[in-house]
């Protein structure tokens, strides 16, 4: 243990300890804004480059930043000195000086750190003024907009990219006054290889990278009478819009989120977990295809748009390994589109699909063009949890108070075993629950394939299903997804399914959910209440949804079948 005095106090700390965590043991909050423990990804970013949290130590001629200094023995640190504090006033005055003032109207107004600091330090003036940077906007991918002018440098979205999801798309870029974080040239994100996770999103304090929002589309359509406008909620948005609302983490508003989209005006409130089901039928069917053959393993799943665009331009050589199965959100557009479209009589071109997303890459999965039969898309508009929350406040819809409502059917029938995609492992537990039920001929009742479950990078296993031993794999996060790809390219590892998510901890950590997720306990929550939610439902296999097994009944045959193929597979692009 290392012993130290800070403001005087004496405290002991473990070897290595920085000066910020050890201040905070006494109840001393230093402010940062760079400074930034993504504990959810394993990681702290302490680039010390924001000299906000500057502190004075005896003996030391230039203040220290306290999150990236570690304590000494005998060091006497004054977290508050007058010097340290007009130190960081200046470097707060310096950074609000060269900041947009559209305090009102940015996205993250009232979520922003840099906002919070000069409330926190109570500034009432920006003494310095002068010239401001301009670089355009880049709302170039459909899914995350680029505002540069927001930029602070604290580098946070660049250890999101480079670090946790090995993209490497953003670095520090330029000198002197045109400064900033961004990919090389300043390019627009679509023409990087992006694959618009949002992690970086999540990791931006202040409104330099936020979503592009569809809300005022969204409340056109509603608006007009000839169209007919239907939504989708994705597994994860239930056990997360809550905190929007100052519900604690965890709390499961699946009938409350029925209630307000039906206030909003959508004619029917549909389910991404109907969709879910639907894909174990067919991803399923691969893998067991797959297995039985002993061809073309492992069969990796494709339901994660951020996961596909990472393997298209990262991993082009082993595109022959993900399912075909498109993913639950537009397996849901197709199916609405074509089945349900000719169930009520209304031309695709007048049936609206919109879907509330916990995912920005969702956004770009929606608009790409082979989703788009006929130039008629099957999924219209994508709207994250955040813009949710943001479309009931503006409606006036008391959420809290709401009485719970059931989904319509039926495109809202589901079971526990759609729920469950919204955490790391969920869709491999699914498929899983299928493939054993089928390849033993039984219903068997012990499902729950817990050594898959949990937050953990990358998860292995081997499971009985069907009498056979499998080899499986779990991975969140696209650093943990390059490291298991690696091995499979080198002939280093041997599975026989694998489940890719792109964003660290599955769905329930998505770029598009409330900004309260970025600490590992309210993710532990999430997905706490995504198991509970599945635990209570009375049918928990995908194959014994009624409602899916009346769509193969009545419209799709079998699953793989020609018309399955036509609706809800598709290919990838190198
Ligand atoms: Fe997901 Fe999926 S689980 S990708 O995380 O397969 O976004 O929640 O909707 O499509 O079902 C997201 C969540 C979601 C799809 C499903
Ligand atoms: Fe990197 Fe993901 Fe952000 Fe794209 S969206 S810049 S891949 S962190």
């Amino acid at each position: 243990m290392v012993n130290l005095k800070i403001n005087d106090m004496p405290v002991s700390v473990p070897e290595g300890t920085t000066i910020l965590d050890a201040a905070r043991t006494l109840g001393i909050k230093i402010p940062t804004l760079c400074h930034i423990k993504m504990d959810c990804l394993g990681v702290e970013h302490k680039a010390g480059s924001c000299r906000i949290c500057v502190v004075e130590i005896a003996n030391r001629p230039n203040l220290a930043p306290s999150c990236c200094t570690p304590v000494a023995e005998g060091m006497v640190v004054k977290t508050n000195s007058l010097r340290a504090i007009s130190a960081r006033r200046t470097v707060l005055g310096l950074l609000l000086s060269n900041h947009p003032k559209d305090c009102l109207i940015c996205a993250m107004n009232q979520q922003c750190e840099l906002q919070s600091l000069a409330h926190e330090f109570d500034m009432h003036e920006i003494k310095y003024q002068g010239a401001q940077t301009e670089f355009p906007i880049d709302i170039s991918s459909g899914a995350i907009r680029r505002d540069l002018n927001k930029c602070v440098m604290c580098r946070r979205c660049e250890t999101a990219c480079n670090v946790v999801q090995t993209v490497g798309v953003l670095s520090g870029i330029n000198r002197g006054f045109e400064a900033t974080v961004g990919p090389e040239e300043l390019k627009p994100l679509l023409e990087t290889s992006c694959t618009f996770c949002g992690q970086c999103v999540l990791a931006c304090p202040v409104g330099a990278l936020t979503e592009i929002g569809y809300k005022d589309d969204v409340w056109r359509e509603i608006n007009d009478p000839t169209k007919h406008v239907v939504v989708q909620t994705a597994p994860s948005v239930r056990v997360a819009l809550g905190e929007e609302f100052d519900m604690p983490a965890g709390s499961i508003t699946t009938g409350k989120m029925v209630a307000a989209l039906r206030r909003l005006g959508f004619a029917k409130v549909f389910d991404t977990d109907f969709s879910a089901d639907l894909t174990i039928m067919e991803e399923g069917t691969e893998l067991i295809n797959r297995i039985k053959t002993g061809k073309n393993l492992p069969i990796l799943t494709s339901c994660c748009p951020g996961w596909v665009n990472f393997f298209e331009h990262q991993f082009p050589e082993l595109m022959h390994m993900p399912s075909t199965a498109k993913s639950p959100q537009q397996m849901f557009g197709s199916i609405a589109k074509s089945y349900y479209a000719e169930k009520v009589g209304v031309k695709p071109k007048d049936l609206i699909v919109v879907s509330i997303m916990p995912c920005l890459a969702k956004k770009y999965e929606a608009a790409r063009p082979e989703f788009a039969p006929d130039g008629v898309r099957d999924v219209d508009y994508v709207l994250s949890t955040r813009e949710l929350a943001a479309m009931i406040k503006e409606a006036g819809v008391m959420f809290s108070a709401l009485k719970d409502e059931e989904y319509d059917n039926p495109l809202g029938e589901s079971t526990g075993a759609g729920v469950i995609f919204g955490a790391s492992g969920g869709v491999l537990e699914a498929a899983l629950r299928t493939a054993n039920d089928i390849l033993s001929g039984k219903d068997i009742k012990d499902i729950d394939f817990v050594a898959i479950r949990g937050l953990e990078g990358i998860k292995e296993a081997t499971v009985q299903v069907g009498g056979m031993d499998l080899q499986v794999a779990v991975c969140s996060g696209l650093g943990n997804a390059r490291k298991l790809l690696t091995k499979i390219r080198n002939g280093e590892a041997k599975y026989h399914a694998i489940e890719i998510m792109a964003c660290p901890g599955g769905c329930i950590n998505g770029g598009g959910q409330p900004y309260t997720g970025s600490n590992l306990k309210t993710l532990e929550e999430r997905k706490n209440a995504i198991y509970q939610v599945d635990k209570n439902l009375p049918i928990r296999k995908s194959h014994q949804n009624p409602s899916i097994i009346k769509l193969y009944n009545d419209y799709l045959g079998e699953p793989g079948s020609q018309l399955a193929h036509k609706l809800l597979h598709t290919h990838y692009f190198a």
